[in-house]
């Protein structure tokens, strides 16, 4: 019975047309098999040789695509794994995977905590007075560095990045500018920064910060300095002239082709004594930095990172290049304010002096028509110019007149046709919104403490932030500052917000009610909490928090929100609270967050880089992008917070844009 059917099978096989296949199966058989006979004996063994082969390479291929289904599922197996084996850096908080926000692979990411994530309807704020938090001692696992950005670590897996990054670019013709590295004495003074692996196996053992001198803060400033160096030498190496260093595949992403991240940095080096560096920054933007490019920028963020970069550097260094510059680029930005109601457009091209608002609306974002002004102001008061500082005030003014404001709280959109706010109903201190509550206040300050509108919507807006977002949690009262959407209250809160507690401090500090520092030092603890209760000690883009005391826990990270991006609103606001209060704790906070940055993104070869997940410190998962505000900004108020020197930009003579940039306050009060 087998051999019939094998004949049968042979037969069947052979495609010689005149084997027909007909209808009566046995007529078939025997027109095939005869077939099968009349061929010579060296053909049916070619024939049945091939039919072997065929079996065979079937076999295979059907092994191989088993293979390939165990080894997905195993990966399922490992994620899987991952999430539960995961080690929690907060008892109790558990691990998910799912898509990241960028669709790519999922990664062991936090699980939310469903109970609390619920959205609670809003009632009366649960805090009259700020309830100290149960501050645990630190829960702080002091693991070694990541593998892929360690010094000596996967230093091949970058090598292989980077080379395919190079064929690829090789292929496409489109090789980056390999710039010559600046050597010698700055590559020693990194080597400084980061602690040979052993050192960084024995973390558990060692003092919290070894040989640094609390009282002078001297070593802190240079570890500071280093992580500067170190980032710096990145972005020549494999940046240069080019908005941002991508440091894992050591090459660069452009933005607005502005080299935001040479202006972004020009008044850091000035401050932290990098002279040599300074002095080759600026010979780029006398050389190399030309604004006639078509080219479309968004006004906002060349506003604060460029124009305020280009004013500070001139009011550090006193070049009037910088100065020149800043005018030039000023005059440019102009055309976005050329709309029906003055509210200007986002987007502007600065070669042709055309400006749009983003393609798919007609809106900009309240953050970004409102926190313009300082720089623009200024520019007027130096270039005794005064179209810059009208077109930014009359934002103000409509602003302030504008019917849609919750008790000072801002929607986060307004239409540039209409003027009038758009997508109401939603209020947080969060993207889209953050910087026009600081802008309030410091350009309060900035004009001598005169303009009267300013503090009285900055004073309703603080009191509105308490009334509507401020609550705390559930089990250890920890105060955060959430959302507001369509009278609903959710317990979010961007890491942008950390913000707030350093412009409530300098608020305090500028004779507004006290009870606001009682404020900013709550939502300081919080701050911390979301970087020390992170495996990575580094905090999360957005926190929510648990209202219920139910199971203990009160930072919950969903799986979207677990990257960091070396931004600097905590350490901005340390910077402030340690100024105004001298508490040297605040110090202590910077400084873990600083080693943990060197742990966790520093790049060995040069550069920082972004990380997808601040949950895992074995892999944080390097996102390749080191934005322009790590050195711009974060390194900034780093070394601000470290320093000692007494009149290192007082707060009492400047005030920082919210890219860090300082401007002076004015002696005289605008006219
Ligand atoms: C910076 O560009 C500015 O601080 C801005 O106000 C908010 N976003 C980034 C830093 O996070």
């Amino acid at each position: 019975m087998y051999q019939s059917a094998t004949k049968d099978f042979i037969a069947l096989t052979l495609t010689d047309q005149n084997c027909h296949i007909y209808n009566n199966g046995k007529h078939r058989k025997q027109s095939c098999w005869r077939k099968w006979k009349q061929l010579s004996r060296l053909q049916r063994s070619l024939i049945l040789a091939l039919l072997a082969l065929l079996l065979i390479l079937g076999l295979l291929s059907f092994s191989h695509v088993s293979m390939q289904r165990r080894e997905f599922s195993n990966k399922e197996d490992w994620l899987g794994m991952s999430d539960d084996l995961l080690k929690p850096a907060f008892p109790g908080v558990k691990s998910v995977f799912g898509p990241n926000e960028e669709g790519k692979a999922p990664a062991p990411v936090v699980r939310p905590n469903l109970g609390s994530d619920s959205v609670p309807e809003l009632k009366e704020p649960n805090v009259p007075a700020f309830q100290k938090p149960h501050t645990n001692k630190k829960i702080f696992p002091n693991k070694r560095g990541p593998p892929s950005l360690q010094k000596n670590g996967n230093v091949s897996d970058t090598f292989v990045v980077a080379r395919q990054e190079e064929d690829k670019e090789e292929e496409d013709g489109e090789k980056p500018k390999k710039m010559v590295s600046w050597r010698g004495a700055m590559i020693e003074a990194d080597q400084v920064t980061e602690p040979p692996p052993s050192a960084n196996e024995k973390d558990d053992a060692a003092p919290p910060v070894p040989n640094v001198s609390v009282e002078t803060g001297m070593n802190r400033l240079e570890a500071v300095r280093d992580a500067f160096r170190h980032a710096w030498k990145g972005y020549k190496d494999y940046a240069w002239g080019h908005d941002e260093l991508k440091p894992i595949s050591k090459s660069f992403g452009e933005w607005f082709g502005l080299g935001l991240t040479i202006i972004d940095s020009l008044d850091t080096m000035w401050i932290m004594g990098l002279k040599e560096e300074f002095a080759e920054a600026k010979q780029w933007v006398e050389k190399e930095l030309s604004f006639n490019q078509n080219v479309d920028v968004n006004l906002f963020e060349t506003t604060i990172r460029v124009l305020g970069g280009l004013l500070s550097t001139y009011h550090l260094s006193g070049d009037q290049l910088f100065l020149n510059k800043a005018k030039d680029l000023g005059a440019r930005l102009m055309p976005a304010f050329k709309t029906p109601s003055k509210i200007p457009f986002s987007d502007v091209n600065i070669g042709k002096g055309t400006a749009h608002p983003p393609r798919w609306t007609s809106d900009s974002s309240m953050a970004e028509v409102t926190s313009i002004q300082l720089e623009f102001r200024e520019l007027s008061r130096l270039t005794q110019d005064p179209m810059f500082k009208e077109v930014v005030d009359e934002v103000m003014k409509k602003v302030h007149k504008l019917p849609g404001k919750h008790d000072g709280l801002i929607p986060m959109f307004i239409n540039t046709n209409s003027g009038q706010f758009s997508h109401r109903g939603i209020y947080t201190l969060g993207a889209r919104a953050d910087s026009y509550y600081e802008y309030l206040l410091k350009q309060w300050i900035q004009g001598g403490k005169t303009e009267d509108e300013l503090l009285e919507d900055y004073i309703e807006a603080i009191n509105g932030v308490k009334k509507h977002l401020v609550r705390q949690t559930g089990a250890h009262k920890l105060t955060f500052v959430g959302e507001l959407s369509h009278n609903r209250f959710s317990p979010k809160m961007d890491h942008l917000v950390c913000f707030l507690p350093g412009t409530l401090a300098l608020g305090v500090h500028n004779d507004l009610p006290g009870d606001h520092m009682d404020l900013a030092a709550a939502l300081m603890e919080t701050c911390h909490q979301m970087y020390t209760q992170m495996g990575t000690g580094l905090s999360p883009e957005i926190a929510h928090f648990n209202l219920h005391a139910t199971d203990g826990h009160d930072i919950i990270v969903k799986p979207a929100d677990t990257h960091n991006l070396l931004r600097p609103e905590t350490v901005e606001s340390l910077f402030y609270m340690y100024r105004f209060t001298k508490d040297p704790k605040y110090r202590e906070w910077g400084w873990e967050i600083l080693q943990n940055f060197n742990k966790y993104t520093k790049v060995s070869g040069g550069g920082y880089t972004s990380i997808n997940n601040v949950r895992d410190p074995e892999n944080p998962e390097p996102r390749d992008k080191m934005e322009s505000f790590f050195l711009g900004e974060t390194l900034k108020y780093f070394y601000l917070l470290f320093s000692d020197e007494k009149d290192l930009l007082s707060l009492d003579k400047y005030v920082f844009n919210t890219e860090a940039h300082p401007l002076p306050i004015w002696p005289s009060p605008p006219k």
